[in-house]
């Protein structure tokens, strides 16, 4: 990045006040000159689009390589947006559509507005943490495939964004420590949305980075203040309120109180652009370590209400943007022109280079999973020992290349043992493995290398969703697609239940393998028993949610969601896993993959039956049983697994919505079939399945545990939650009456 001289400062002073003008003539517009029919408050932050106007404009006009992608503040989007129309990348018909249906989402979205959103943010902590996770996906993928795109990821937050522990446990991951390829930039601006921050927070905030690792540049004044060290001094040992309320007083106020001007005291760094260019371009030497830029801002820069406390939901008046239009410069004729390609703006614009485009897939294979393995499952088997089973096959294929595992401290317990001997684990530098090298026996070898495909984290599952969410974007981001599989416990899916669904959001695609999941893992207790998750597991956009009983179930689910995601056909899958061993030989023969992959299937045929019983997971041993103790009663029960709540739910709105006659899961039952009383049971909460009734236009019992779980053995859980085969044909009989 080249040293900016006046000329050029003067120029970007410019461009800055027109990205101010615009952020807060968009907002003004949404609010008070669109039609609003609701009558609600639209919002749209001016004063926090404000407060990142100069750090924005010294990216998006000085510092931005083309291989650069950023993270915005999420409730800066309105100044995130008027810096890609300046840059011509957007056109002036958006800028009255902030909020608007089909418009520019409130938040940065990347699902909604591609062109120009790199990566998503919107939930406090997530988005900057995921972009994080990009810069170590970028490592990964120059050290398996020689690939170092994006050059690097900026993340710029809010101070008070930085509460948000989600934060605390990234910086915490060793790897991070390594990413000379990211920088953060904090725009400090003393306030969160109902306050003013504590006093403490400015020394956490440095501390925590110089704790973990990061190169750490301070913006805390400008130039022209840092003249005056005593008054520094006097500004610097004030609390935030007491700087605060000067930013609120009128200057002859803030003379008397501190002896200097206004226009001194309120010079902070993150608004002297040749203070926030230096630090881009010190942000900008080589380093092995990641950087952040703390920078001191005042949120409302420039706006009437700057530094008020209460800032964050106000809103200038007509009369006052009047004001700001004349204060700013921005001719009254054509208020949202660009600037003139012939004017010197125009020029400095015209001659940047151009913003990130993701390289194309030049030409690459992508990835083939087969679609069966050439395994046989016998005996009694549970379906995470089969994921681990179907992984460790995989691994000695070619498509093992691609596909890449994460976990949060439970490789060993969610079954990657076998996966993470043959392929290794990932760390961007080799270190010994004294276990091995001493010959002191492993069932599960700790090899870490550029070259391992095993990705350890520390016990933090909204890490494990942000990796994921940067693993799953890499085909679109770098071009190169991976196969990324994540595991944890079932319980803790909605631990980290906020990221999964950013990584969703985002359009990430990856496979969640959850487990184990239930009462089903008896003694353990209810702390690690999960019961909503299925129900979550239907709710989840964009991911499909499988609850497989049988191995090879498993393994043709696994593998055709691999192929989707490979193939970009498909969605992310969530599966839901179990420790409890099955018995192998209860499956059918006859079942088809095509019915596995599709949600379900026929177990029991008694002919024309009394009552249809509807299983998933575990839960079919008990079906079945209750089937033939009803039978043995004279009541005639048909048996149906379950593979996908998800898929049969959808299909059945569906073909609802569509007027259509049926969906999947109508034929799968016969005519003589489709009336009779349903029963339904799952080891998890008994609503999940509670929608089969009136799909099949019936009378319905829901089974499941719908309270939380408890330490004890199988059979004695399953009696208590009354999901047990006695439980089930008793359900039954009462139906039948
Ligand atoms: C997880 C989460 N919790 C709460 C919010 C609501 N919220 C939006 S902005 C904000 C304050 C953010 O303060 P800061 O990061 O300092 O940004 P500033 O507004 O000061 O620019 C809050 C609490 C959110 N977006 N996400
Ligand atoms: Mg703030």
């Amino acid at each position: 990045m080249s040293t900016p001289n006046a000329a050029e400062l003067d120029l970007l002073d410019s461009i800055q006040r027109r990205v101010l003008w615009l952020a807060t003539w968009m907002v003004h517009h949404a609010n008070f000159e669109r039609e609003n029919p609701d009558g609600t408050k639209v919002g749209g932050h001016q004063a926090s689009s404000a407060s990142v106007v100069t750090l924005l404009t010294g990216l998006y006009f000085k510092a931005l390589r083309s291989t650069d992608v950023v993270a915005v503040k999420a409730h800066g989007s309105p100044a995130f947006y008027a810096c890609h129309y300046l840059r011509g990348n957007l056109d002036a018909a958006w800028l009255p559509r902030l909020r608007e249906y089909e418009g520019l989402q409130a938040y940065p979205s990347r699902r909604k507005n591609r062109e120009i959103v790199d990566l998503s943010t919107g939930s406090m902590g997530l988005g900057a943490v995921s972009a994080t996770f990009g810069g170590f996906t970028t490592r990964y993928l120059a050290d398996r495939f020689g690939t170092p795109l994006p050059g690097r990821f900026i993340v710029m937050v809010g101070d008070a964004e930085l509460d948000e522990g989600n934060v605390w446990e990234a910086l915490q991951e060793e790897v991070v420590s390594r990413l000379g390829n990211v920088v953060w930039i904090i725009d400090l601006n003393r306030q969160s949305l109902d306050r003013v921050t504590p006093d403490t927070s400015r020394g956490h905030i440095t501390e925590m980075f110089r704790a973990a690792g990061w190169r750490i540049i301070e913006l805390r004044w400008g130039a022209r203040v840092r003249r005056h060290p005593d008054l520094v001094k006097r500004l610097e040992a004030m609390t935030h309120a007491e700087y605060q309320s000067l930013l609120c007083l009128p200057s002859d106020r803030v003379q008397e109180l501190t002896g200097a001007p206004k226009d001194l005291v309120t010079d902070v760094g993150g608004h002297d652009l040749a203070a926030v260019l230096d630090a881009y371009a010190l942000a900008e030497s080589e380093c092995l370590r990641p950087t952040v830029i703390i920078a001191d801002t005042i949120k409302g820069w420039r706006l009437p209400f700057a530094g008020d406390p209460l800032n964050h939901g106000m809103l200038l008046t007509a009369s006052q943007l009047e004001e700001l239009r004349q204060v700013l410069g921005v001719p009254a004729a054509d208020p949202l022109a660009r600037f003139a390609a012939d004017s010197p703006e125009g020029r400095l614009i015209a001659a940047l280079p151009p913003l990130f485009r993701a390289p194309r897939p030049a030409g690459r294979a992508r990835p083939e999973p087969p679609e069966a393995l050439d395994s046989s499952y016998t005996g009694a088997m549970s379906t995470q020992e089969a994921f681990g089973r179907v992984l460790g096959a995989l691994a000695r294929l070619p498509v093992a290349e691609r596909i890449v595992t994460a976990s949060a401290d439970v490789a060993i317990t969610t079954h990657l043992a076998g996966w993470i001997n043959r392929r290794g684990v990932y760390f961007p530098e080799k270190r010994p493995d004294y276990f091995g090298d001493r010959g002191i026996p492993q069932a599960m070898q700790w090899r870490e290398s550029p070259g391992g495909q095993h990705i350890e984290l520390g016990i933090a599952e909204h890490n494990l969703f942000l990796l994921l969410t940067a693993l799953g974007l890499a085909d679109d981001l770098s071009g190169e697609p991976l196969l990324a599989l994540g595991t944890l416990y079932d319980p803790f899916v909605a631990r980290g239940l906020d990221a999964l669904l950013h990584a969703l959001y985002s359009g990430a695609r990856f496979v969640v393998a959850a487990t184990p999941s239930g009462v089903s893992l008896s003694p353990e207790g209810g702390a690690h028993q999960s019961v909503v998750t299925p129900s979550i597991g239907i709710a989840l956009p964009h991911c499909t949610y499988y609850e497989p009983t049988f191995a090879q179930d498993t393994e043709w689910i696994l593998l055709e969601g691999l192929r989707r995601i490979a193939d970009g056909s498909g969605e992310s899958l969530y599966l839901r896993l179990s420790t409890r061993p099955i018995e192998q030989s209860l499956r059918p023969s006859t079942v088809e993959r095509a019915q596995v992959c599709q949600g379900g299937y026929r177990l029991a045929d008694r002919g024309r039956p009394d009552v249809t019983i509807w299983a998933t997971g575990v839960m079919v041993p008990e079906a079945l049983e209750a089937g033939r103790l009803l039978e043995a009663d004279g009541v005639r029960a048909n048996v149906f697994a379950i593979t996908s709540p998800d898929l049969l739910y959808r299909g059945y709105v569906a073909a609802r919505r569509g007027g259509e006659a049926s969906s999947y899961l109508e034929t799968l039952v016969r005519d003589d079939e489709a009336a009779a009383p349903v029963i339904t049971v799952l080891d998890g909460h008994s609503h999940a399945l509670g929608f089969i009734g009136s799909a099949l236009g019936t009378i319905q019992l829901p089974l499941g545990v719908d309270d939380f779980g408890q330490s004890g053995t199988r059979a004695a859980l399953y009696r208590h939650y009354g999901i047990d085969a006695e439980s089930i044909a008793r359900g039954a009989r009462a139906l039948l009456e």
